[in-house]
């Protein structure tokens, strides 16, 4: 079946109860047992919901995946995956990723033993040498927030399965409309669904969608024990929005094409950061890789003032964090999403006080492009 089909029916069977061809939302804590010990599946809505059953559902089978898992946000997924490496193992970490991504690492994870290195994982070379005895995990990001480096899955998940290492891709870039990483044998799929899988701007949330059935029964009762759940409500949300996906990435990738090469020639950016330009230094890779380039990209101003001369000059993109919506979104990476990074770090990674990045919606795009053309003047 394609990707439009299953993103339509997975998981969205008419309800059993009803017919209703919209999954309902089960706005419920408990559910009537009949006897002791005898349900009809479901006991507490921590544990099981039929609305967030069929989004796991369905973007499981988006991803290429036998389970996936929805919870509160997409830093709680994260979170929940990170939950499969005890104190003492090692992961090893791409040296760009949304700066919560590395916040939760250095400041949260780092106090319960998990010990973990930043890599450039773009240089199989040098991921390589950060592989410890106890390394247990390599966590990428590709494209990357924001200065969009892309990652060899495939060399990656080679190298890291002669090591013993799960593999697990942040894929919230690409949504698994551009990108199955499964495909490439990365073993753990990541996504912050507040992007593109929901789409609207309307819904923070999170996904996990893996094969190995002893990981997944670890993320279930992971998700049930900690309780970092996706309420029914940002399920239905969810679930209505990648209905949609293949439509709205269409569009945010046909103007984001348009915006990055507009960006390219204009005299007042100095760098564009996009890996559908041919100037990409891994175009080539993310062609092979990817099935297109998306809506986000960033570009480089100069310095803080042009920057913020951009960002508040602009008049139909809104100055804000998130991305993967339907309207333009334009943010600063130095001292919003990216503010916990050390300087030096941002700074080696290309996230600069003049680094500017757009979540390219799906507007008619010349009025993006008269937009920015007239902050940039
Ligand atoms: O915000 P939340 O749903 O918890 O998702 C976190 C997250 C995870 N992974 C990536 C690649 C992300 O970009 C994010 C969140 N990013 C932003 C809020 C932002 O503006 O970049």
């Amino acid at each position: 079946m394609g990707f439009s089909t299953i993103a339509i029916h997975a998981g969205n069977e008419p309800d059993i109860a009803t017919g209703a061809v919209s999954v309902p939302i089960y706005q419920t804590s408990t559910y009537a047992q009949d006897a002791l010990g005898k349900h009809k599946g479901y006991e507490y809505a921590r544990t099981q919901n039929p609305t967030r059953a069929a989004l796991e559902k369905n973007i499981a089978a988006l991803e290429n995946a036998k389970f996936g898992y929805a919870f509160a946000s997409g830093m709680s997924a994260i979170d929940a995956v990170l939950k499969l490496v005890k104190a003492g193992e090692h992961v090893i970490l791409g040296d760009n990723t949304y700066g919560g991504t590395y916040r939760l690492f250095n400041r949260i994870l780092s106090n319960y033993g998990v010990e973990f290195d930043l890599a450039d994982t773009t240089d199989a070379a040098n991921l390589e040498s950060a592989f410890r005895p106890n390394t247990k995990m390599v966590f990428v990001e590709t494209p990357t927030n924001p200065v969009m480096t892309v990652t060899d899955l495939q060399a990656v998940s080679d190298l890291a399965h002669g090591r013993g290492a799960t593999v697990v891709c942040d894929n919230t870039f690409m949504s698994p409309y551009f990108q199955q990483p499964i495909n490439f044998g990365v073993d753990i799929v990541v996504h912050s669904t507040t992007k593109y899988l929901n789409g609207h701007s309307d819904s923070v949330g999170g996904f996990v969608a893996l094969n190995d059935e002893t990981d997944a029964e670890w993320i279930k009762f992971v998700q049930n024990g900690i309780g970092a759940i996706l309420s029914p409500f940002d399920s239905f949300l969810v679930l209505r929005g990648t209905k949609t996906l293949a439509v709205r990435m269409e569009a945010h990738d046909k103007n984001g094409r348009i915006v990055a090469n507009f960006l390219a020639e204009h005299p007042g950016v100095k760098k564009v950061y996009y890996p559908g330009l041919v100037s990409h230094p891994q175009h080539e890779l993310a062609k092979r890789q990817q099935t297109g380039f998306g809506g986000m990209v960033a570009f480089e101003t100069g310095s803080l003032d042009n920057a913020k001369k951009v960002l508040e000059g602009v008049k139909l993109c809104t100055l804000g964090e998130s991305l993967g919506g339907v309207e333009s979104l334009i943010s600063h990476p130095a001292t919003m999403t990216h503010a916990s990074v050390p300087a030096e770090t941002r700074e080696k990674l290309g996230i600069t006080d003049g680094l500017v990045r757009i979540s390219v919606g799906i507007e008619d795009v010349e009025d993006i492009i008269e937009d920015l053309d007239q902050a940039l003047s």
